[in-house]
């Protein structure tokens, strides 16, 4: 397979990555990512405690460009989200930031330090495996330039992440994402969004999920262009950035309505969003009354794409196609999309109105669960891969997501929540009885997560915050309950089955 980042081999002079300021260039990165591409050869798979830093960004590249499969761990995982990570994928070490400090669960892997000495020349980069060396092989040594060439030939099916992401019960499934997934979708997105060299990106999405680290890092490095990472979003970092170089934004919805939000007291940001090539929406459904404010202030729409973890990027509004509010446009280079009825029955033509469940196949998809044979098998249907989004088709091919097959599915701030995973761990709160979870609407986040607890005694519930920090502590600070509603018991039909459609505030 041709290399996946070429600006990398050809060393190119041009700024690739910054975060505040440490900045690298193409070359640059090629230098310390292949230095440390160098030390992590031949391991089975590793993790990257993905902080929204450079050290990432330079781990997850080396990973690529050595060919060992890597995990991005969110550092803000709880006990025992993490314990599941580290179990399931068993990497055989950690990549980090040096300051990083990494709890317990990961405190027996072998540890390699992802420090950018200067995060000028890539000299320093990787150097030192950090406290826990054991196992870290030198595995090669480093050429002087080691871009891409440096390494062996890897097969487009070759797995380049692993990624996890909720289910409607159990813990995250790892979704498998071979090397020819992420070079087919950024490439249909170079199509479909004009995205060149020239581009340089602005975002602030977390690095453990697709969105943020397939799409907002690796996107612009094999184009050749460059990103700018705002460690955390805030509208006056998107401002600076969009009246500073940046030609494109991407976010999700609850930036974009924050943006919204705000623009109606601050001229500066409608300035810049109005001066943006592209501003791309993603990992939810944008409302129109925010895709609304943000035209009427900025003259500028919002282009919204739909992806999944499983299939990177199926649709997008193109840049030269017709925003239509509401959508997410149409069917990506290479990808097949088509709705199928109750029976699994592909409809034969759309008429703007009749749902059906969007399925996909293509190029872009994963290959499978890790270690869940079970789990895969049940997502495809002859080759189609069932997203469970809900849809329909205007006559000329744009896709409109009307809703989820799965009401225990949460997507909130952009993350996908699994109603039944914060069931489990609510009910293992010693103050807690019974425990359902729903997702209700909310302006910022989309949906609200929203804990309806039965306590163990009703004199003396735990209090919402108790609940949410256990919650956070377990699994993650995003997964923690908004609300919490006190019920005597839960509502449930004759089988004893919780019926969640009776829980509403
Ligand atoms: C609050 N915090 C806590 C607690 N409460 N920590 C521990 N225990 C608690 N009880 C902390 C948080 O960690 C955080 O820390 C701070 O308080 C605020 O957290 P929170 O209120 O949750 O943040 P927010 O303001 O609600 O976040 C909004 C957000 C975020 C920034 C939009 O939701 C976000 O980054 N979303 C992006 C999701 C995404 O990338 N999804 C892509 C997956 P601190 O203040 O220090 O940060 S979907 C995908 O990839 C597919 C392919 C697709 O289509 O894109
Ligand atoms: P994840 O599994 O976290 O990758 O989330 C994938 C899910 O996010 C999809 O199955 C959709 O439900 C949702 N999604 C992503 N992009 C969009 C969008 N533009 N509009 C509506 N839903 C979206």
């Amino acid at each position: 397979m041709s290399p996946l980042f070429p600006a990398l081999t050809a060393r190119s002079e041009r700024p690739a990555l910054r975060f505040g300021d440490r900045a690298l260039t193409h070359a640059e990165l090629a230098d310390a990512a292949g230095f440390l591409a160098a030390r992590i050869a031949g391991e089975r798979r590793i993790a990257v405690w993905a902080t929204p830093t450079l050290g990432t960004a330079v781990g997850v590249v080396a990973a690529l460009l050595a060919g060992v499969p890597a995990v991005p761990v969110n550092p803000r995982s709880g006990e025992r989200e993490l314990a599941h990570i580290v179990a399931d994928s068993a990497p055989t070490l950690i990549v980090a930031e040096p300051d990083a400090i990494l709890p317990p669960a990961l405190a027996e892997l072998a540890r390699v330090d992802a420090g950018i000495a200067g995060a000028g020349a890539g000299a320093g980069a990787g150097a030192g495996a950090g406290a826990a060396g054991a196992g870290v092989g030198a595995g090669g040594a480093a050429t002087e330039h080691p871009g891409d060439d440096a390494f062996p030939e890897l097969s487009p099916e070759a797995p380049a992440l692993i990624v996890y992401t909720s289910g409607t019960t159990g813990p995250p499934k790892g979704a498998v994402v071979p090397r020819r997934a992420i070079a087919a979708t950024l490439d249909a997105l170079e199509d479909a969004w004009q995205w060149t060299a020239d581009d340089v990106l602005v975002h602030a999405l977390p690095l453990f999920h697709v969105h943020g680290l397939i799409l907002g890092i690796l996107g612009p490095l094999r184009r050749g262009g460059s990103v700018r990472h705002l460690g955390r979003f805030d509208t006056e970092g998107v401002t600076r950035e969009l009246s500073s170089g940046a030609t494109m934004l991407f976010g999700v919805p609850t930036m974009y309505h924050r943006i919204a939000e705000a623009l109606a007291g601050d001229a500066a940001l409608a300035k810049a969003l109005a001066g943006a090539r592209l501003l791309v929406s993603g990992s939810a459904a944008l409302p129109v009354r925010d895709h609304e404010r943000i035209a009427a202030a900025t003259g500028r729409r919002v282009i919204e794409r739909y992806g999944m973890t499983e299939t990177l990027m199926n649709t997008s509004v193109r840049a030269d196609g017709e925003p239509r509010a509401g959508t997410v446009g149409v069917p990506l280079g290479g990808v097949e999309l088509r709705l199928v009825d109750e029976e699994g029955v592909a409809f034969e033509a759309y008429d703007g109105e009749t749902v059906g469940e969007i399925q996909v196949r293509g190029p872009n998809l994963f290959t499978e669960y890790l270690n869940r044979p079970d789990a895969t098998e049940a997502a495809f249907t002859d080759g189609w891969f069932r997203t469970g989004d809900m849809a329909i088709r205007d006559p000329d091919g744009y896709v409109r997501i009307v809703g989820r097959k799965a009401t225990d599915l949460i997507k909130s701030g952009g993350y996908k929540i699994g109603a039944g995973e914060i069931e489990n761990v609510l009910l293992e709160h010693p103050g807690v009885r019974e425990a359902a979870v729903t997702g209700e609407p909310d302006a910022d986040l989309g949906e609200r997560i929203v804990a309806w607890i039965v306590p163990a005694r009703a004199e003396a519930p735990p209090s919402a915050e108790e609940l949410a920090d256990h919650v956070a502590a377990q699994l993650a600070a995003h997964k923690r309950p908004r609300t919490v509603r006190y019920l005597d018991a839960l509502p449930r039909n004759d089988m004893g089955k919780i019926m969640k459609r009776a829980l509403h505030g």
